[in-house]
């Protein structure tokens, strides 16, 4: 095996699989894997990964792959980003922690300042800082429920927040996300998503009709002064990738506003940049009253936000809002570096980009194999859904035939959906237009397998 190389975008951008994959390195690994890791957390490639940068994956055995997942939307800034890596190391030379709750520092106030200017809205914000996503729509729970005085909060259907106790209460899938992991939190009501290939009588009554079905529901179910919060992803990640038709969410925050509820929209996979806008709200100019954040913010370190209205924010009393390692300094360092990042590449006009190259060619192949019935996403943040042909019926086992042939050979592809038949695109911004395409080949091939 040759010398690992360092990773970052001085990597050579190109897919190389020099043995099968796994291969008898990363075999070894996972038979050690096997007997110190618990069963319950898996992966989804079976390779190891020694170094990653720019659109590339490098594993133990030295192959490189090319990647379309980002690590679920992470490395939106590419891996070990310069500017990223650079003040990671710079904030680990100067001190690692002394929690902010005990002596604050600058790198702090900073997120927060950039979290205010680029997060929807031009009102005064304030934000707090936490580890996780699921952390972030806790608290984002916790400031709604605090600020209104109400406690019932209302999500979707194939809705994700998490995996703690009460973002798995909101989180709509079972397995693998709840199965036997009750009993969930009270005070959680589940509506409908406005799902245009998947709503009964199709996408033009999903535009017409979801918002009133949905607004009915809370009515007759909740009563929308107990309603404390509604949240929502603008495009669903783990859930599918469901893109609500044009006008459901402004309709969505019109409601919230006329009856005192606080919009809380979860950005935390759709959110810097993935959808070609610094957030997907951003596309219909929704304003949400709170937003959370996480995953593509610091470029791959643990950090999550909650943004929203200051009075909304600054309802919490002192010392109600924290966390020992909330907003640590060496997390704060990447966020301040994949921001810059983010803002001096236009990795939002990069993102849109790759929508233009990547959505004609999916939807090319949507045309030549029936078993893509949809066709969906912005900018960076894409998806096929498979089904039977001619049916909604979902096809799981096509799509995981789908993904194992695209890492087989050496391309990085993830799936979602409740019925887990959802194939989902989320390559680094910076990826190359070369291996960009290259990784789409290698889709069409796995499609042409099937
Ligand atoms: N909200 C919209 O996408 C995380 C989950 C991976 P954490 N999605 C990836 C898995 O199987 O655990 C996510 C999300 C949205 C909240 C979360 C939760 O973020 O940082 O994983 O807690």
């Amino acid at each position: 095996m040759s010398a690992i190389p360092a990773g970052g975008p001085g990597l050579p951008q190109r897919r190389h699989l020099v043995t099968e994959i796994p291969g008898p390195a990363s075999r070894q690994l996972l038979a050690r894997r096997e007997s110190a890791v618990a069963r319950g957390v898996s992966s989804i490639l079976p390779v190891f990964v020694t170094a990653a940068g720019g659109g590339v994956l490098i594993d133990a055995d030295g192959n490189s792959l090319i990647d379309f997942g980002s690590g679920i939307a992470v490395t939106s800034v590419g891996n070990s980003a310069p500017r990223v890596a650079d003040r990671v190391r710079e904030q680990a030379g100067q001190f690692t922690h002394t929690c902010f709750m005990v002596a604050p520092y600058e790198s702090y106030v900073a997120v927060c300042e950039e979290l205010a200017r680029r997060t929807p809205g031009s009102h005064e914000k304030r934000s707090a800082l936490f580890n996780s996503g699921a952390e972030a729509v806790e608290n984002a729970v916790k400031i709604a429920r605090h600020a209104t005085r109400r406690q019932a909060v209302v999500a979707f259907d194939h809705a994700y927040h998490g995996r703690t106790n009460l973002t798995m209460a909101l989180t709509a899938k079972n397995m693998p996300y709840k199965d036997k992991f009750g009993p969930f939190a009270s005070e959680i009501y589940r509506v409908p998503m406005a799902y245009p290939l998947r709503w009964p009588g199709g996408p033009e009554r999903c535009a017409a009709e979801a918002f009133d079905v949905i607004a009915g529901l809370i009515h007759a179910q909740v009563g929308e002064d107990n309603v404390a919060a509604v949240i929502i992803e603008p495009i669903q990640g783990e859930g599918g990738f469901v893109v609500p038709p044009a006008g459901f969410l402004p309709q969505l925050a019109e409601f919230c506003q006329a009856h005192g509820i606080v919009l809380i929209a979860d950005e935390i996979q759709s959110g810097f940049c993935r959808t070609g806008d610094w957030f997907a709200c951003d596309h219909e100019g929704v304003v949400p009253d709170l937003v959370t954040t996480a995953k593509g913010i610091a470029g791959g370190l643990p950090l999550a936000a909650v943004t929203g209205r200051a009075e909304i924010m600054d309802s919490v009393h002192p010392s109600g809002l924290g966390g020992t390692y909330g907003g640590n300094p060496v997390a704060c360092a990447a966020a301040l570096g994949a921001i810059e990042t983010m803002a001096a590449e236009d990795l939002a006009g990069r993102a849109r980009r790759i929508g233009e190259i990547m959505l004609p060619r999916l939807r090319k192949l949507a045309d030549t194999y029936p078993v893509i019935a949809d066709v969906r996403g912005r900018g960076a943040m894409l998806a096929v859904e498979l089904t039977r042909p001619g049916t909604l019926e979902p096809d799981p086992a096509a799509t995981q035939q789908v993904a194992k042939a695209c890492h087989a050979n050496g391309l990085v592809a993830l799936t979602c959906g409740t019925f887990g038949n959802v194939l989902r695109f989320l390559p680094p911004l910076v990826i190359g237009e070369d291996l960009l395409e290259e990784g789409l080949s290698i889709l069409e091939d796995a499609f042409a397998g099937l």
